[in-house]
């Protein structure tokens, strides 16, 4: 059992990951976190970034943040999608190795995967081939992260591991029609059809895409048990680079819409909008590695829609 008493920095804990993670924590009886608010503190500066190291002298790293969003988001700032996330991980996992952090877990993303690779994707598929174009910078940022932890073990010895979760929703997520990811999005114009007895809602694309959803509660006690139980070496020992984190089903774009549909209470219909990109075909992880370390999640979908559904009509102001 790692003390309770420990300093764990969560860079990015006011986002959807970040905020799950530290609720997690501190229902786990850990109440030494560091927190630093993004807008108030730049990860991007290196000197700020070794500053916080120097004065809070941190015993553990848990890399929440990122800049993230949705398939419009990734496409359209692509350069501070790579910019932003390369500095942020750099900054971090760098004076994480300086200041001599006892355990550090970056946060990925399932689109490091190729774009056409067989499915389910095994952590082993990573660069076996091209990647999605919409998120290609993000993608190549991610990845760059998941080498920085693993060579700074292979050369000094530093405990530092990765782990990328599938598409990800929950409370505090982003509801911005524009930025957000497909599940919250449809959760809003659903919600916004119904209260307008609007006849039709849009979706983007073909609707054929097919995606897993993890509920972020899920992914923080996956965090958790981590942390609890596995180092670097349980990872790199099996030569994978980092360890899948997912539910192991998925579902097609539009059977997500008729999902939401059902839960909101609307039965307009679907226009699909086809000028809009539709992105990887699919990506389902394999989550069988982190079965064997014993950890499953536990919300359904069904459910997550529901907490998540509640959690936007109580919290989110349009
Ligand atoms: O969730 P999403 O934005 O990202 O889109 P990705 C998933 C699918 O849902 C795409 C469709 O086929 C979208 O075209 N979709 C339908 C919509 N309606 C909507 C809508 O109203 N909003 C959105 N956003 N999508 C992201 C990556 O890919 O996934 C990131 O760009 C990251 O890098 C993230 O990895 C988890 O799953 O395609």
């Amino acid at each position: 059992m790692i003390d309770r008493e420990s300093k764990i920095y969560i860079p990015g804990h006011k986002g959807l990951v970040g905020s799950a993670i530290v609720r997690k924590f501190l229902s786990e009886g850990f109440s030494n976190l560091i927190l630093y608010d993004s807008k108030s503190f730049d990860l991007r500066d290196q000197k700020k970034v070794e500053e916080l190291f120097e004065t809070e002298s941190p015993e553990y790293v848990i890399i929440a943040a990122a800049k993230v969003g949705g398939i419009l988001a990734n496409n359209l700032f692509r350069a501070e999608f790579i910019y932003d996330n390369l500095m942020i991980e750099a900054n971090l996992i760098h004076n994480a190795f300086k200041h001599k952090v006892k355990k550090l877990i970056f946060l990925g993303s399932s689109c490091i995967y190729p774009k056409i690779t067989s499915q389910p994707i095994k952590e082993e598929q990573l660069l076996s081939g091209y990647l999605e174009k919409t998120n290609e910078p993000y993608a190549v940022a991610k990845i760059a992260g998941i080498k920085l932890c693993e060579n700074y073990f292979r050369q000094y010895d530093s405990n530092f591991y990765s782990v990328m979760p599938t598409n990800l929703y929950g409370p505090n997520d982003n509801f911005d029609l524009k930025s957000s990811h497909v599940l919250p999005a449809l959760i809003r114009k659903i919600h916004e059809a119904k209260e307008n007895n609007a006849d039709e809602i849009e979706v983007w694309g073909t609707g054929k895409p097919r995606r897993e959803f993890l509920y972020v509660d899920d992914l923080a006690d996956a965090i958790f048990y981590l942390f609890e139980n596995i180092d670097a070496r349980d990872i790199y020992s099996k030569n994978i680079s980092h360890l899948n984190i997912g539910t192991g089903q998925d579902l097609s774009v539009s059977e997500l819409a008729e999902l939401i549909k059902k839960t909101v209470g609307y039965a307009g219909n679907i226009r699909y909008d086809v000028t809009k990109p539709d992105g990887t075909p699919r990506k389902l992880l394999d989550v069988s590695r982190i079965h064997q370390l014993g950890w499953k999640h536990k919300t359904s979908l069904e459910e997550g829609i529901k907490e998540t559904y509640e959690w936007f009509v109580n919290n989110y102001k349009l």
